[in-house]
């Protein structure tokens, strides 16, 4: 049975400007992937890049020419989706039922972009859980470890030897030491010799420290094929309250970021996630950066809402790096 779900537009943009661009460009967007200028590429809108979201969010995309956006959605047993005639860089998924699945389509002067997300009200539990995703430590899937620091770039209150990077190389431990705390802000980058490729399911994972299942510290994970230009993980973080230093929260408010779990459990990452970002090959992916969010509500996650984890903390600031597995066939 067809539903009808009301959908906001956030950012309606003017319809004269729309109108103008799309005449000079041709008479529309659909399969456009040059400006007016035809000696001027521009690039696909860009949709937030993840499987899963919750259910009250805010899908908004980025990229160029955004003022020529249109979107669309469906219900993924529906018709794909085209986007209708209304001017939006967004839309807002509340109402949607938790567990559908949704395909959001995005168009723009530059282009059209699609991406089908999962739509939940909770994202999976905690390690020990049968339906939780984390990969334990004797994980029959582990094939190695990243053994190189590329670079880190160490952020504040983090005392020597926990600032030392090579305690973030080879197997993680999964203990709350022989890790890496990356500082306030900071971000360690690990290279993947040979490099990491896109496989079925996951194809990498990262091990923090945190002590108990609901003491979690945060970061983002982005990779690199040529170690300059690096795409994210969009994730999600549904909690809304400051966390203390020695706070807690819960895994089922996180999804996409490094820290979701325990020590000895690390959170997963499947490249085909990132396989329409621009400058990224995902079969040849040879460094993993962690970058640690600062939790105090400055940091938005993909989604335009504050992220929150233990703060302010000292000496360990940060992210605690403990290893990062590569998943797949053993090489
Ligand atoms: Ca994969
Ligand atoms: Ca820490
Ligand atoms: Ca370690």
């Amino acid at each position: 049975m067809a539903r009808q779900v009301p959908i906001r537009a956030l950012r309606p943009a003017s319809l004269t400007c729309v109108a103008a661009c799309f005449a000079v460009a041709g008479g529309g967007c659909d399969g456009g992937s040059s400006s007016p200028d035809d000696s001027i590429v521009c690039e696909a809108p860009r949709l937030p890049a993840t499987k899963t979201v919750a259910s009250d969010s805010v899908i908004a995309i980025t990229g160029e020419h955004l003022e020529t956006a249109r979107m669309g959605w469906s219900l993924a047993t529906s018709s794909p989706p085209s986007p209708t005639n209304e001017l939006r860089s967004s839309l807002d998924l509340t109402g949607v039922d938790a567990t559908d699945d949704v395909t959001v389509v995005a168009e723009t002067r530059c282009g059209t972009t699609s991406r089908s997300y999962r739509v939940v009200d909770a994202f999976l539990p905690a390690a020990t859980m049968p339906t939780s995703d984390a990969v334990a430590l004797d994980d029959p899937r582990i094939a190695g470890w990243a053994s190189e620091v590329e670079s880190f770039d160490v952020g504040t209150d983090v005392v020597w030897p926990w600032s030392d990077p090579e305690q973030a190389l080879g197997p993680a431990e999964g203990t709350s030491v022989d890790v890496t705390a990356l500082g306030r802000g900071g971000a360690l980058t690990l290279r993947f010799d040979p490099p990491l490729s896109d496989g079925p399911g996951p194809d990498f994972a990262v091990f923090e420290n945190g002590f108990m299942a609901t003491y979690l510290e945060l970061a983002f994970v982005e990779v690199s094929s040529d170690g300059v230009r690096f795409a994210r993980f969009d994730g999600s973080y549904l909690g809304l309250e400051p966390v203390d230093p020695y706070g807690l929260h819960d895994p089922e408010l996180i999804d996409g970021l490094a820290g979701k779990y325990e020590q000895g459990f690390g959170t997963p990452f499947d490249l085909a996630v990132l396989d329409d970002a621009t400058d990224l090959d995902v079969t040849n992916v040879r460094f993993v950066r962690i970058i640690d969010i600062v939790g105090d509500g400055s940091t938005l996650d993909g989604f335009g809402r504050p992220i929150y984890d233990p703060y302010p903390t000292v000496e360990t600031a940060g992210f605690d790096l403990d290893g990062i597995a590569r998943l797949g066939p053993a090489l």
